[in-house]
């Protein structure tokens, strides 16, 4: 059984999981009126991890005796400067979230809440890789510059990323 406020820090939880998830839909339609197919599909697919996180969420309330509340979301925003300015956005957005997913574990052991504590352990372990994967790309970004035909390749090598991930 969930205590008070444990549920109540999950549900916020939860609705940081929906809402990257609606702001990485946003980049990915932005992405994709600008033409850049790999980067558009790199973020449909980080829209539909992030609707699983929420998803593994609400299931692990549920089912440990509280309520899942599916509430109303800030809207994200519609257009994103640069692709390079999107991808740092990206990055400091899961920077965000991994320090909440910090705040969440360190709340779970203040309140001994053992099994919390161990379900939160899969979020640790993708926060992770995710940050890991965002440095990675604005490091190419970076390489990248301004050049046309860098920004090409980097299209079609993001969208292999998307297909392996
Ligand atoms: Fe990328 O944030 Fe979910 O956990």
């Amino acid at each position: 059984m969930l205590s008070k406020n444990i549920e109540d820090t999950l549900n916020k939880q939860i609705k940081i999981e929906a809402e990257s998830s609606q702001i990485y839909l946003s980049m990915a339609c932005w992405a994709e009126i600008q033409g850049l197919e790999g980067v558009a599909q790199f973020m449909y697919n980080q829209s539909d991890e992030e609707r699983s996180h929420m998803l593994k969420l609400v299931k692990y309330v549920n089912e440990r005796g509280g309520h899942a509340l599916v509430t109303d979301l800030k809207a994200p925003k519609t257009k994103f400067g640069t692709f390079k300015e999107m991808f740092e956005e990206l990055y400091q957005h899961e920077l965000f979230v991994s320090n909440s997913i910090n705040e969440l574990v360190h709340t779970t052991l203040n309140e001994k809440d053992y099994a919390t504590h161990n379900f939160l352990q899969w979020y640790v372990s993708e926060q992770i890789e995710e940050e890991a994967q965002a440095k990675t790309i604005l490091d190419k970004i970076n390489l990248i510059g301004e050049d046309r035909g860098g920004l090409y390749l980097f299209d079609r090598d993001i969208q292999q990323l998307s297909v392996t991930s």
